[in-house]
């Protein structure tokens, strides 16, 4: 038997299922890989929770990924929601100091609830410590305008700058994801070298928690698998444009993305690759 590749996910728990540690586990079974999870926080977002980031230790951390690489190993691994400096410094020391060749650093800041999900003291350290270790990181719109200080984005050109401006923090490549955008939803790769577009429709929808966090776990999925960067990014907008299309909401909240859309119905759409 082949085994699954194996996958893991440094993130914080979402309750509600959508999103972080629950959205990338999802994702990776779906890819047929091995998922695995190192829970940095439980996250409870109803509008009505008060208190809605309950923080992990540092030791908690550290024996997950511990016993994760020991247990069983890592063919690629994944960062959603760190929130704190001393988690990041601790997820890039751990990252350092493992043989893990395949990382995407998704640098989560705000969910969609405008729950908070990184610290503001903590916005220097991802830059300093934890940027620089990515095979690829994939911010949005905000969180790509927050780590070049604020910079406007508002077109595709904007976005293609800023994947070059955000290559010089040290990853291998930068994805920026227009998903913010009017028109289509057009996301810019930059590897030091070519600028590719990723191109899918528009999809009329509010139900896309999760997006990013499905986004990024899939692109480490097929990383793992042995995808190229490039291929990743593809398969990946394919399998995340095709769960938003089949996104459904069980409540009056905005709800998630369909992780088994893909599965069960084929690609949505074709992404148009520049
Ligand atoms: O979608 C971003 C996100 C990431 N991680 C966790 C979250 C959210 C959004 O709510 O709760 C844990």
């Amino acid at each position: 038997m082949n085994f699954p590749k194996r996958v893991m996910t440094i993130a914080g728990s979402a309750a509600g299922g959508s999103a972080g540690i629950q959205a990338d586990l999802k994702t990776f079974q779906e890819l047929d890989t091995y998922g695995m999870s190192v829970v940095t926080a439980i996250v409870g977002r109803h509008p009505e929770t008060k208190k809605n980031v309950h923080m992990q230790t540092i030791e908690a951390i550290e024996a997950q990924f511990d016993t994760a690489m020991k247990q069983v190993g890592v063919d690629a691994l994944k960062t959603g929601m760190l929130f704190s400096s001393e988690v990041i410094n601790k997820t890039a020391e751990l990252i350092r100091h493992s043989s893990i060749k395949q990382i995407v650093i998704d640098p989560v800041m705000v969910g969609k609830l405008d729950s908070k999900l990184l610290a503001d003291d903590a916005i220097e350290v991802l830059k300093k410590e934890l940027l620089s270790l990515g095979t690829i990181i994939t911010p949005n719109m905000p969180e790509a305008s927050e780590l070049l200080g604020g910079r406007k984005l508002e077109s595709v050109d904007d976005l293609k700058q800023a994947a070059i401006d955000l290559y010089e923090f040290g990853p291998k490549s930068v994805l920026v994801k227009g998903g913010r955008l009017t028109g289509p939803a057009v996301d810019v790769l930059y590897d030091g070298k070519t600028l590719t577009t990723f191109e899918a429709p528009r999809i009329d929808t509010v139900n896309t928690s999760g997006a990013g966090c499905t986004y990024s776990a899939a692109i480490a999925a097929y990383l793992a698998k042995g995808s190229t960067i490039q291929n990743a990014v593809h398969k990946a907008k394919s399998f995340v444009t095709t769960a938003i299309q089949y996104g459904f909401s069980y409540t009056e909240m905005v709800g998630p993305t369909y992780h088994a859309a893909m599965r069960k119905n084929g690609a949505a759409f074709e992404i148009k690759v520049n």
